[in-house]
């Protein structure tokens, strides 16, 4: 073998050119705590609390410790709910802009020790961890930026001696926490240890964010970091659990005064809905809605709580998307979710652990219009059916539109297409259509346009077909697609 070869075999370009080697990787890619965030997929957040009792959205923060008693309050209930609903893990609001603080914190008096919630002994916090590990759910935290109790709030000593110990000891006493949250909503009218005055704070600076973050990064190191700019996972700009049609897992928070950074508050919110395509950052979406109309318990709603089917669109609309799902749960004044929110949940789950059983498209055979160096061992399409997110069906690089058909070999029934990016890769592909093989032509069924970590395509009617064809129209780097699925909705009885 004369050098030149083998040097080039070494370097893994082969002899059919640089195809042998993986693609390159295309614009930001996601980091390993993101890359486990996406596989989790859904989540719920939690929020219990002062407001529970009050009937109220947002405590003034003057609300008397004593009226938190959730004399029933069972953590293996609620957790155990989310469970059944297929949500794999938690986010407990520890303290919301009341500044009531769930856990027996140091850092205030305004915490569950002084009310009678066990005699002063109890610790919601401690309660949640437990049930988690006892039923195998993540937990994270969420612990208000602003504290409307706070009479520091609005000064630096409310960052340093308040909000950052609270930080430090959510996350010293109850990980492993998997996603940390801070929120947009900063600043106002509030009691402030009897000021009862505006306060007024620069959303931009006053957090110190990068230091505040810092935290997270030193004792969780595997938590995403939510907020408005990130910087692991974005709002998605939107309270209504709904992510756009196309939603790029990039982005670039803006800000919306020119000369100021953006911070949680403080950015054009509205274009985290569909992300930016040239995004400088991998920051996917989150999307966030209430089981009910409320995120706290009022029993006024008791008969507003969102049916199955409703669940199931949101579920198409932000996991569908390539977003994350959090979905809001409000624990009642005794400390459990109200029947109704069990039995929706319940029922939800139930539905998409039917729908997502069984892949129809597997034990099909796959074709490809082009394999990558034609390896088609390392890059072939039977990747795509292997159920692993990061084994992938790859082209050469100048082949950016391939098109794949997939024989499924007899006719069968499905309604939902799946497809999903090798995203250590990047985010690669622009457009996507699916036909179908009906009365002797192809005929198209479906399209899309992001891909990113998965994409439901939710079908207009159910397709009966012995084979499929996905031809992807648009990519700004040869595509690396590692999952094609095929499923049929499981019925929806309500
Ligand atoms: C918002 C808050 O103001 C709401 O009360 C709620 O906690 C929601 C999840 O985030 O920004």
């Amino acid at each position: 073998m004369n050098k030149l070869l083998l040097t080039a075999l070494l370097c893994g370009i082969g002899v059919t050119g640089f195809s042998q080697s993986a693609p390159r990787p295309y614009g930001p890619l996601p980091s390993p705590r993101q890359l486990k965030w996406q596989e989790t997929e859904m989540y719920c957040l939690i929020h219990f609390g002062p407001d529970t009792y009050t009937d109220k959205e947002w405590g003034n923060g003057d609300e008397d410790p004593s009226i938190v008693n959730p004399t029933k309050f069972s953590a293996m209930q609620i957790v155990g709910a989310a469970k059944a609903g297929g949500f794999k893990g938690i986010i407990v609001v520890a303290k919301h802009h009341d500044g009531f603080c769930l856990w027996p914190t140091k850092s205030t008096e305004h915490n569950i020790s002084k009310s009678p919630y066990k005699n002063g002994k109890g610790d919601i916090l401690r309660e949640y961890r437990e049930a988690c590990d006892k039923l195998g759910m993540k937990m994270g935290v969420y612990c208000s930026p602003w504290d409307r109790n706070s009479a520091l709030y609005g000064k630096p000593e409310y960052v340093t001696e308040v909000y950052r110990k609270q930080l430090k000891e959510l996350y010293s006493n109850y990980g492993p926490l998997f996603e940390v949250w801070h929120d947009g909503a900063n600043g106002g009218d509030g009691y402030y240890g009897g000021a009862n005055e505006k306060r007024t704070i620069d959303r931009s600076t006053y957090y110190g964010w990068d230091e505040t973050w810092g935290i997270a990064r030193k004792l969780q190191p595997g938590a995403m970091i939510f907020g408005d700019v990130g910087p692991d996972v974005r709002w998605v700009g939107n309270e209504r659990g709904v992510a756009g049609e196309t939603c790029w897992a990039t982005y670039t928070p803006h800000s919306p005064e020119p000369g100021k950074a953006p911070g949680n508050g403080f950015v054009l919110d509205k274009e985290g809905t569909e992300g930016h395509r040239d995004g400088k950052y991998w920051m996917p979406a989150e999307c966030d809605v209430a089981l009910r109309p409320g995120w706290f318990y009022h029993a006024s709603q008791d008969d507003k709580v969102k049916s199955p089917a409703t669940l199931l669109d949101l579920y198409y609309k932000s996991v569908g998307r390539g977003a994350g799902w959090d979905l809001g749960l409000s624990p009642n004044q005794l400390g459990l979710l109200a029947d109704n929110d069990v039995k929706s949940l319940t029922a939800f789950g139930n539905i998409l652990k039917e729908t997502f059983k069984t892949n129809l498209a597997k034990g099909a055979t796959l074709t490809a219009s082009n394999v990558r160096g034609k390896n088609k061992q390392r890059f072939g399409p039977a990747n795509l059916i292997d159920n692993d997110r990061y084994t992938y069906w790859a082209t050469d690089n100048k082949v950016t539109t391939p098109e794949l058909v997939v024989n499924l070999h007899r006719p069968k029934t499905f309604n939902v297409v799946r497809l999903r990016e090798n995203i250590k890769l990047g985010q690669r592909i622009d457009a996507v259509a699916v036909d179908a093989w009906v009365d002797n032509a192809w005929q198209e069924v479906g399209t899309a346009t992001s891909i990113g970590g998965n994409r439901l395509i939710r079908l207009k009617d159910d397709v009966t077909t012995a084979k499929v064809r996905l031809r992807i129209t648009a990519a700004a780097a040869s595509p690396a697609l590692s999952d094609f699925g095929l499923f049929k909705e499981a019925a929806i009885n309500n």
